[in-house]
């Protein structure tokens, strides 16, 4: 292997790979980022390492990672440095970045990821934890006790390990100590971020110090985002690449598409960096850039994951390259697209081809079974939400109907060759126990119909939809995914 990436490297770095144009090690630190993921690394990172060149200020991130070790031990040997490839149809290209300043394992070192938020110089706790990981109830904006970080940190609040007790404990020690606290900036996919976080927040403090939750009530800033960069897990591949384009060895690096977009509340108590110097978009309400985002990418995404993946399609290009696939896939976004305020200045016919176009990237191999992760957590603001909508106001709910099939039909654990996977699902057990028994299609949507605290009432309650459901599940079953798939795709073009 090559030597590391770090911060004395630079000067070796063939000419074809950017560097920051800036010195790292001369900026100080500004922001912590919970979750330092593949995501944040293409996203966040990258805006912040443009508007440290561009803009200056002590703006770098330090990381906390919550649970694995593995990201500190590839950074911070580092000095936080990785590769950022970009694949785009024209041709592959390298970057080093060089806004993350180091890494805590929040597991090996609870303190310092504390002592982090509590620094002065923290202005901004921003976070990308994936939906799964909050612990809050969205219809009663609470926290769900039932959580294990959520009652963990409630019987513990000073020695937090999950996100929600973490920043709300930081907030407490920086009131404590009198110092200004940093603006919550959530980067998950979910519907108003910043107000659902905040509602956690805030009944989590009230749980614990209600003196405190008055206190951040009234003082700290939760702003919205929508957060958009197509970035597959790295591989050894992205490993070896990374190695080959720039002559050091780095285990950080990270592959994306070309595309990229951020855009956010401009809310920020503490200041913030200058993201938009790289392209950001500050808006007074996310909310209905965050529906389109989260109703035509993530919500088509879900449904070509499922029904791609037991369609045997390792990669979202393959299912693009599948003829009646790709036709459901134009289908469903429309069928999102007719769910949408109008957003002045954005055309929901130019964004579907452009998320079309982004699918069929050959040169990203973002894995179908990646996407099919955490379904039960992602299903109600992708794809429910939207089918409510289309329900209520008369449209055409099949599109919506499917794609709830799909991951019904993958629930199931086995292809239908009858090999079996693991749904990865935080809800796995529960979705188990509820399917033991269920023989045929009614059963099977009856059973996951009644998880608790998936499905709306408005589609469960409503005959049209469950029968749809069902009807499209059974034929699913009895034909294979494929052949569903393609008898679906045919009837769409009748
Ligand atoms: C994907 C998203 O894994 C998933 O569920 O739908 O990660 C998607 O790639 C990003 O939101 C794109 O911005």
């Amino acid at each position: 292997m090559s030597e590391r990436l770090a911060l004395s490297k630079l000067t070796g770095l063939p000419r074809t790979v950017a560097c920051p144009g800036y010195d790292p090690a001369a900026h100080g630190s500004g922001i912590v980022h919970i979750g330092v993921g593949a995501f944040h690394r293409a996203h966040q990172a990258v805006y912040t390492d443009s508007a440290l060149a561009r803009k200056g200020g002590d703006w770098r991130i330090d990381g906390i990672s919550l649970r694995s070790t593995d990201i500190a031990d590839a950074l911070n040997p580092q000095d936080g440095l990785y590769t950022l490839i970009i694949r785009g149809e024209e041709g592959i290209s390298a970057r080093v970045v060089g806004s993350i300043r180091r890494v805590i394992a929040a597991a090996r070192e609870p303190d310092a990821a504390l002592a982090a938020l509590a620094a002065p110089e923290t202005r901004i706790a921003s976070m990308t934890v994936t939906e799964k990981a909050y612990g809050i109830d969205r219809a009663r904006g609470a926290v769900d006790t039932g959580h294990p970080a959520i009652a963990a940190d409630l019987a513990n609040p000073r020695a937090p390990a999950g996100v929600i007790g973490m920043l709300v404990e930081g907030l407490r020690l920086r009131r404590e100590r009198g110092l200004a606290p940093y603006t919550v900036l959530c980067c998950d996919n979910l519907p108003d971020n910043g107000s659902l976080v905040r509602a956690g927040v805030l009944n989590f403090a009230r749980r614990v110090d209600p003196a405190l939750a008055g206190w951040i009530e009234n003082n700290v800033a939760f702003p919205a985002t929508m957060v958009d960069r197509i970035t597959p897990a790295a591989t050894e591949a992205t490993l070896a690449e990374a190695e080959r384009l720039t002559g050091f060895a780095d285990l950080a690096a990270i592959e994306t598409e070309p595309f990229t977009q951020w855009v956010i509340e401009d809310h920020f108590t503490a200041g913030r960096p200058a993201w938009e110097a790289d392209g950001a978009i500050f808006v007074e309400d996310v909310a209905p850039y965050e529906a389109m985002k989260l109703r035509m990418l993530n919500g088509t995404h879900s449904m070509l994951a499922y029904a791609g993946f037991l369609s045997a399609h390792k990669y979202v290009r393959d299912v693009m390259a599948d003829a009646a696939l790709a036709r459901l896939v134009r289908r469903y976004m429309q069928a999102a697209a007719a769910t949408l305020s109008p957003l002045p200045g954005i055309d929901f016919t130019d964004y579907a081809n452009a998320l079309a176009k982004r699918f069929a990237n050959p040169a990203i191999a973002h894995e179908t079974y990646q996407i099919a992760m955490d379904g039960t957590e992602k299903l109600p603001q992708r794809i429910l939400g939207a089918a409510s909508h289309a329900l209520e106001n008369g449209q055409d709910i099949r599109p919506f109907a499917f794609a709830v099939a799909a991951w019904m039909r993958y629930a199931l654990g086995r292809t239908d060759d009858g090999a079996p996977y693991t749904l990865r699902d935080p809800r796995e057990e529960v979705i188990r126990g509820a399917l033991a028994g269920a023989n045929d299609a009614g059963d099977i949507a009856r059973a996951l119909f009644a998880l608790p605290g998936v499905f709306p009432e408005r589609l469960t309650g409503d005959e049209r939809w469950t029968s749809l459901v069902t009807e499209i599940l059974a034929t699913m079953l009895h034909k294979g995914m494929a052949g569903a798939v393609k008898e679906e795709a045919e009837r769409q073009s009748r």
